[in-house]
């Protein structure tokens, strides 16, 4: 894939959507069913997230320009040479990794290594295909593995997009304590999050509206009510204060909300105020 065909995976303005269109939801039947990242879910993921997710485009539009601030440069790759290392956990496709290397975000080849982990095999098996095929000379390692079980290396940064609220709340903390004993001093996590505010009138509100976003992407009251149901104890989301205490809670010196939109949150937490 050349710069266009990613830019198109990462939903940003110009995008031509490369995926199958999201038709997961489409029966009653599906009713049913309990939310995975499974094949059917993989085939259509670029349009389910971009369709689903508001603010996801410009989230990842802002990584490298975070990168470029943070990165310190303070690893060693196999040749020898200085790069910052990167972990985009719950990489699905890699949209996180891909912004990050895309010729916008203004790294060389040999600037970062990333490595991008996915607990669903069918993701990471397509992620790898996509990124060794348009990105065949960057330092990117595609891992299948569970985050709640996984070693860090040594980093500056590590990308948390909208998977956290897919752990069990019980595991949420010691996978954020992994991150920041990983994370270099002046390292930063950003955490975006589906979230809710606790106000019962504002959550109401918020949901609605939600809703209406996703209605007005083309997704009938059917799937918008199937999806619901299949992410009930699948998906659980925390407020905004959960996660700044929590990101306190691990170690991290500052952690702000740079980003929302509706019930979506993104924030980015600091490992020493470098800043
Ligand atoms: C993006 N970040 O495009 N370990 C590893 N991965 C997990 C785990 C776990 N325990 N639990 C869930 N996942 C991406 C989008 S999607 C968000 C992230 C969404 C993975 C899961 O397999 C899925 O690929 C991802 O977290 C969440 O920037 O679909 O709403």
């Amino acid at each position: 894939m050349n710069d266009t065909k990613a830019t198109a995976m990462l939903n940003l303005p110009d995008a031509e959507p490369k995926s199958v269109f999201d038709t997961v939801f489409t029966t009653p039947l599906d009713k049913a069913a309990r939310f995975s990242f499974d094949e059917q879910v993989v085939a259509c993921f670029p349009d389910m997230i971009r369709r689903s997710v508001p603010g996801y485009g410009q989230v990842l539009a802002m990584l490298p320009i975070f990168a470029q601030r943070h990165c310190q440069f303070g690893q060693v790759n196999d040749k020898g040479q200085r790069v910052s290392r990167i972990y985009d956990l719950g990489c699905s496709l890699g949209g996180a990794t891909m912004a990050l290397v895309s010729e916008a975000g203004g790294f060389g080849v040999d600037d970062l290594q990333i490595k991008a982990v996915d607990i669903s095999p069918a993701m990471t098996q397509r992620a790898q295909v996509l990124l060794s095929e348009n990105y065949p000379n960057h330092d990117i390692e595609v891992i299948t593995a569970d985050i709640r079980a996984l070693e860090l290396e040594s980093c500056d940064m590590v990308i948390l997009n909208l998977t956290l609220q897919f752990l069990p709340p019980e595991n949420r903390t010691s996978v954020l304590k992994t991150i920041y004993n990983a994370l270099n001093d002046g390292g930063i996590l950003i955490l975006t999050e589906k979230t809710h505010s606790g106000d019962e009138q504002d959550d109401a509100w918020l949901v609605e509206r939600y809703y209406d976003f996703k209605r007005a992407n083309g997704y009938s009251e059917l799937e918008i009510s199937g999806k619901r149901n299949a992410l009930e104890n699948v998906l659980i989301t925390d407020t905004l204060d959960q996660h700044h205490q929590r990101l306190a809670q691990v170690g991290f010196s500052r952690s702000l909300t740079w980003f929302q939109f509706l019930i979506f949150a993104s924030m980015i937490a600091f490992k020493l105020d470098c800043f």
